[in-house]
C-alpha cells in the first residue's frame, strides 16, 4: 500500500467471479471459465430468455444447485473484506457483480449486489421478489400471482440495466479507496468505476487481481496473486496503518 487512507474515510470495494474462484465457483472469462462452455448469447441476455426458457432455466438451475448442494464456503478473500467493514471506523460498501452469497456467509453486511442474486426470482407479471431455493421450470407457478412462465432468476443480463445504481454511484462520490478484486475489467457499467473515481479526484484506487485486468492501467496501484493471498493482506496494512 502505497498511500495513506483517512481512518473515517469511505471504502469501496468492487468484486468479480475471481474472488470467489478459489471457494470452487467458476469465473467467465478465464480458460476454463462459464464463457468458454456455454454462449452467453444463450443464456444471459433477455432475447435468450424469451427463444428458449428452458435453456435459460436449466443453466441457472445447475448454479443455484451448486451453491445449495456443494455449500461453497467463503475463502480467505471474503473474510478478510468481512473483517475490514468489521474494524474500519469509516464506511465501508461492498459492491459485487458476483450473484452468489458468499459476501454474506464470510459476514459482511453492506453489500450491493449489481448483477442480482441467484438465490432470488422475481415475476415478470407481478413483480413479486422472493427467496427461491428450488430448480424453476418454465411452468412453475408465481406463489403470489399464480402465473406460468414469468418467473425469472433475479439476476441482471446483458443489455439490462444494473441494480441500485444511483446508490453505487453516490458512494463512489464519496470514496476515499477504490479496491477492485477478482473482475476482469470487460462488463460496464462495473468496469467504469474506476475512471469515475479518478475523475472526480482524490480517491485512491487499487486492483487486487490473478492477471492485469482490461482497465489495469487506469489504477494508482496494482497487486496480482490469487485473492485468498493478496486481499488478506491488503486488508492487514489498511487496518495497521
Ligand atoms: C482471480 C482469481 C483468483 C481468477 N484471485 N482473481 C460496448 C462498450 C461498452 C459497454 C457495452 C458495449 N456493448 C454493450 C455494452 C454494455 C454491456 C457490456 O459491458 N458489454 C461488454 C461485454 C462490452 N453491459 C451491460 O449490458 C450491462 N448493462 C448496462 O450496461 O445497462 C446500461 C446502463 C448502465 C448503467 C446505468 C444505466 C444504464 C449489464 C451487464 C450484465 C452482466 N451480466 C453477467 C451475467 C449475469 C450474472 C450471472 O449469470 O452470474 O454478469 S455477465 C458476467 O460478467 C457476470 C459477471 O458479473 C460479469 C463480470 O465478470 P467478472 O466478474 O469480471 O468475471 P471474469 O470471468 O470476466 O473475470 C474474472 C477475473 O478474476 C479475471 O481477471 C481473473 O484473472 C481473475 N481471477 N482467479 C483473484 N483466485
Amino acid at each position: 500500500m502505497n498511500v495513506k487512507i483517512d481512518k473515517e474515510g469511505t471504502i469501496v470495494i468492487l468484486t468479480g467471479a475471481g474472488i470467489s474462484r478459489e471457494s470452487g465457483l467458476d469465473t467467465f472469462r478465464c480458460k476454463d471459465g462459464i464463457w468458454s462452455k456455454v454462449n452467453l448469447e444463450d443464456v444471459a441476455t433477455p432475447e435468450a430468455f424469451i427463444r428458449n426458457p428452458k435453456m435459460v432455466q436449466d443453466f441457472y438451475n445447475a448454479r443455484r444447485s451448486q451453491l445449495m448442494e456443494d455449500k461453497p464456503a467463503p475463502n480467505s478473500g471474503h473474510l478478510a473484506l468481512a473483517k475490514l467493514e468489521e474494524n474500519w471506523p469509516g464506511r465501508v460498501l461492498i459492491v459485487t457483480q458476483n450473484i452468489d452469497n458468499l459476501h454474506e456467509a464470510a459476514g459482511s453486511k453492506n453489500i450491493i449486489h449489481m448483477h442480482g442474486e441467484l438465490l432470488k426470482v422475481r415475476c415478470n407479471h407481478c413483480g413479486s421478489l422472493r427467496h427461491w431455493e428450488a430448480n424453476l421450470h418454465v411452468e412453475t407457478e408465481c406463489p403470489d400471482c399464480a402465473e406460468t412462465g414469468g418467473l425469472r432468476p433475479h439476476v441482471v443480463w446483458f443489455g439490462e440495466v444494473p441494480l441500485q445504481m444511483e446508490e453505487i454511484y453516490e458512494a463512489l462520490e464519496d470514496a476515499d479507496l477504490f479496491m477492485s478484486i477478482g473482475t476482469s475489467g470487460h462488463v460496464y457499467p462495473a468496469a467504469g468505476f474506476v475512471q469515475a473515481v479518478t475523475q472526480l479526484g482524490g480517491c485512491h484506487t487499487v486492483e487486487l487481481n490473478l492477471d492485469p485486468s482490461e482497465g489495469a492501467t487506469l489504477f494508482a496501484e496494482t497487486i496480482y496473486g490469487p485473492a485468498s493471498e493478496v486481499v488478506p493482506a491488503y486488508v492487514d496494512q489498511l487496518l495497521e496503518s
